[in-house]
């Protein structure tokens, strides 16, 4: 049989999207999805053309591997896993939705990677490059996928990724311009297994890269500051600690550029509608991405004036009866929930817990630092998370039975000047689709008051 169609593994956004950018150029193509649950009809809706493509769900027929000339994954798809490890010892070549993407993208890309800030940085150098260039897309993980845009690419367009660790596992030729990696703390080891495979899969964002190409690096970051030394690209660090004398770096409530020890102050934090140490990181990376990309300064420092947070990012909700309420369901590992609790100036009621990915809470209950008045337990690591708090002698904790009831044991609670802060330290599969769908129904129950 000629091997003349290729597979695309998984039906969520990536999937749908690959498949539509392989069927658009003229490729025959077989959908699988894993999921024997599924519903042919549903998926088909999905799809902007179905006559060259064959739907699968649960296992591969044998007969269709013969057919297959390379294989497309979804990120959700763990490389290891028997169905992949299967793939490549019949030879087929297996790569991801991303590298898919970029083999379609005739303009230049932008890679943002790291364990936390990607989305806010993503979204705030996609507004610096849109506000100053005429063809940008904001892409990747932040919930866009790469293929669903890349047919619109030309020679003078410019693709800002937010790039996670499960896309970087299935590059090949990717190479971006430029480049970040924001700060790399331990998450999602239940799919990497340990932190130096985590880190090794973060820093391969830079792999393809030369030295015409720069990486942006948080310098606080050890890990990092030793991979400056090591990658082909040009390193350009930001710092939040300590004044370089060549990078971009923070000190006195202002960031300043530094060349050769001279620096100039660029902006103020006062100046900005985004709050915390982080998001000055995260100002830092997006302002040095542009500058090494050409946008004249000005130009950026009144698109970071102009920048709102994100959605579901220690998000204000709303005051109810002199309770505050922060959304901060993108606080979905141990580093982005310290980074919540540390935002709240007042007592705080706080809904933890869900899905387990292998994460160790003890820095985080650390740094409630006397501020957590009840700490309420959701999901499979509420069990895990409690265990925790104990050992830390922290024993004000409670298991809800829903997230609903979660919501009503703080709200019922907490006594006006408190807050209740949505921020798990953990993804919410298991008990939802995604973040997004956990922190709007945490929206709606606060509206409904
Ligand atoms: N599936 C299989 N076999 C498997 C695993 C999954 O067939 O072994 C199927 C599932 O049954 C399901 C489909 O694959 O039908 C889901 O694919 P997916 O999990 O890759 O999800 P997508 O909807 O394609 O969304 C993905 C990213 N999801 C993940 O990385 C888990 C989205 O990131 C991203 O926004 C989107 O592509 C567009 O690029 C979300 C995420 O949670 C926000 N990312 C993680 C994070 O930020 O921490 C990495």
């Amino acid at each position: 049989m000629d091997r003349n169609r290729i597979l695309v593994v998984g039906t969520g956004l990536s999937g749908i999207s690959a498949c539509d950018l392989l069927t658009s150029n003229g490729e025959s193509c077989v959908l699988f999805d894993s999921n024997d649950k599924l519903e042919k009809q549903a998926v088909e809706a999905k799809l902007r053309d179905t006559k060259d493509v064959e739907i699968c769900f649960g296992e591969l027929p044998d007969e269709i591997y013969g057919s297959i000339s390379l294989a497309v994954l979804s990120p959700g798809v763990p490389v290891d896993s028997a169905f992949v490890v299967d793939l490549k010892e019949r030879g087929i070549p297996v790569i991801g939705e991303v590298e898919l993407a970029y083999r379609y993208d005739k303009g230049s890309v932008i890679a943002i990677t790291g364990t936390n800030g990607k989305t806010t940085t993503t979204a705030l150098t996609g507004k610096i490059m849109s506000d100053y260039h005429d063809r940008v897309f904001v892409v990747g993980n932040i919930g866009n996928p790469y293929t669903r845009e890349v047919s619109a690419s030309d020679a003078g367009s410019v693709s800002v990724a937010e790039i996670s660790s499960f896309q970087l596992e299935t590059i090949v030729d990717f190479k971006p311009h430029v480049s970040a990696i924001l700060n790399i703390t331990p998450d999602h080891l239940n799919r990497h297994h340990t932190l130096e495979k985590y880190i090794e899969v973060k820093e391969a964002v830079c792999i393809n890269q030369t030295k015409e190409d720069y990486v942006i690096l948080n310098h606080e970051d050890e890990e990092l500051r030793d991979f400056a030394g090591r990658t082909t690209a040009t390193p350009v660090f930001f710092s939040s600690a300590v004044r370089l004398r060549d990078g971009f770096y923070f000190a006195d409530g202002a960031i300043y550029i530094s060349e050769k020890g001279v620096s100039k102050k660029l902006i103020e934090a006062d100046e900005m509608n985004i709050i915390g140490l982080h998001n000055m990181e995260n100002a830092m990376a997006a302002i040095a991405i542009a500058h090494v990309s050409g946008v004249p300064m000005d130009s950026i420092l009144k698109s970071v004036r102009e920048f709102k947070a994100v959605e579901h990012r220690i998000e204000f909700v709303a005051e109810k009866n002199g309770v505050r309420y922060y959304n901060d369901s993108k606080g979905t590992n141990v580093d982005a929930a310290i980074k919540g609790i540390k935002a709240m100036n007042r007592p705080t009621y706080l809904i933890g817990g869900g899905y387990d990915k292998g994460s160790e809470y003890d820095e985080w209950i650390e740094a409630f630092d006397g501020k957590v008045k009840k700490l309420v337990l959701i999901g499979a690591t509420r069990n895990k998370i409690a265990e925790c708090a104990r050992k830390h002698g922290f024993n004000d904790y409670e298991f809800a039975e829903s997230f609903k009831d979660a919501f009503d044991i703080c709200a019922a609670n907490a006594k006006e000047g408190d807050c209740v802060l949505l921020s798990p330290a953990c993804a919410s599969w298991g008990m939802f689709d995604n973040y997004e769908q956990r922190g709007n129904i945490f929206k709606e129950y606060v509206n409904d008051l």
